[in-house]
């Protein structure tokens, strides 16, 4: 198990270890006296039942002890809790979003990736943004994690003490591919740190890839987790195959009405900043959420290019 890695590593490891701690006591209690009691007053040693009646000093005890005990649970659970929700104004801003099944996170300068970078030793704190249902972001090694709701901007502040890659993944059930939904943080020192936020060249392509028609685009719909609905290689999930999309003539329900289109630039546009406009026929309503907010004109543009790619091969 990870230790000391954020700034809240002590207060919950401490609340939970009192908590366990407390818990043990009693479970190995209540079974040594279980036991013991058992072979004291059997029926061969202990023939006849003898009443017990009042005790006014018990009855203390068994009402003060526990009351000191829940007491200093709370305690440290509350002590461990209280700094998560003194966000510190200078505190680094980075926009996170969630979508099935895929985060994403925006940086103050625009930069935006799919792990979540941070420097150590400087005060975070993620906007917690969902697009479409209930998800949670969770950071085992940090001890936080947060419920990220539509409509609503939650946030949660944290520090890294120490440099490296912990899991960040979705703690909240969120439908089909939920157990995809995972990426990692990375801890970098800070002036490593700077300069990738100073390089907004965009996400770095291998060697001699920058040429090849389309890479552009694969890369946003691999960056914007589209591939977690939309496959490649014509498997259908839970939205249509890319496969061959590209210049289809397909059925799709428009205002309740059935008509035929061919898939074109304008279709695909609308497709994404509109999905809910036209429904694919064997397709449900509702799946996927609009992506105007992330993607501009010059991204679908990328994004056709890439369809065209994947229309020749056989
Ligand atoms: C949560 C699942 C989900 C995600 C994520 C998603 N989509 Fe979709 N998409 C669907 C579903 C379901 C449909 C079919 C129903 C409809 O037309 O709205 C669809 C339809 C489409 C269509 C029309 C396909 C056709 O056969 O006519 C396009 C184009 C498309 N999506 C592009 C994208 C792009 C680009 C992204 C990423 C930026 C994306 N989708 C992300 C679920 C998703
Ligand atoms: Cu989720």
């Amino acid at each position: 198990m990870y230790q000391g890695i954020s700034n809240y590593s002590e207060g919950v490891d401490t609340a939970f270890m009192v908590i366990l701690g407390i818990s043990f006591a009693f479970l190995i209690g209540l079974t040594v006296t279980m036991i013991y009691f058992v072979i004291r007053y059997n029926k061969k040693r202990h023939p006849k039942a003898t009443q017990i009646k009042g005790s006014t000093a018990l009855e203390i005890v068994w009402t003060v002890v526990p009351t000191i005990l829940v007491l200093v649970m709370f305690y440290f659970g509350w002590s461990g809790w209280r700094p998560m929700h003194d966000i510190p104004e200078d505190a680094m801003k980075v926009k996170s979003i969630a979508r099935m099944w895929k985060f994403s996170f925006e940086y103050e300068n625009g930069k935006t990736s799919e792990k979540l970078y941070i420097p150590k030793g400087e005060p975070v704190v993620l906007d917690l943004i969902s697009r479409d249902v209930i998800h949670s972001l969770y950071i085992p090694a940090f001890r936080v994690k947060e419920d990220m709701v539509p409509g609503r901007t939650k946030q949660m502040w944290f520090q890294a003490n120490k440099t490296g890659s912990f899991d960040l993944f979705c703690a909240e059930y969120c439908g089909l591919r939920h157990s995809y939904m995972t990426t990692t943080v990375e801890v970098l020192p800070q002036e490593e740190f700077k300069s990738w936020i100073a390089d907004t060249t965009g996400v770095a392509t291998a060697e001699g890839e920058e040429a090849k028609p389309g890479t552009a685009g694969k890369q946003i719909i691999e960056r914007l987790g589209c591939v977690s609905c939309h496959s490649l290689d014509g498997t259908k999930l839970v939205g249509p195959t890319f496969k061959n999309l590209w210049g289809k003539t397909e059925m799709v329900t428009t205002d309740g009405d059935e008509r035929q289109i061919t898939v074109d630039k304008e279709y695909i546009k609308r497709s994404i900043y509109q999905p809910n406009v036209d429904i694919v026929e064997g397709y449900r309503e509702g799946q996927m959420v609009s992506y105007k907010e992330e993607l501009s004109d010059a991204d679908i543009d990328a994004i056709v290019e890439f369809l065209k790619t994947i229309d020749e091969e056989e």
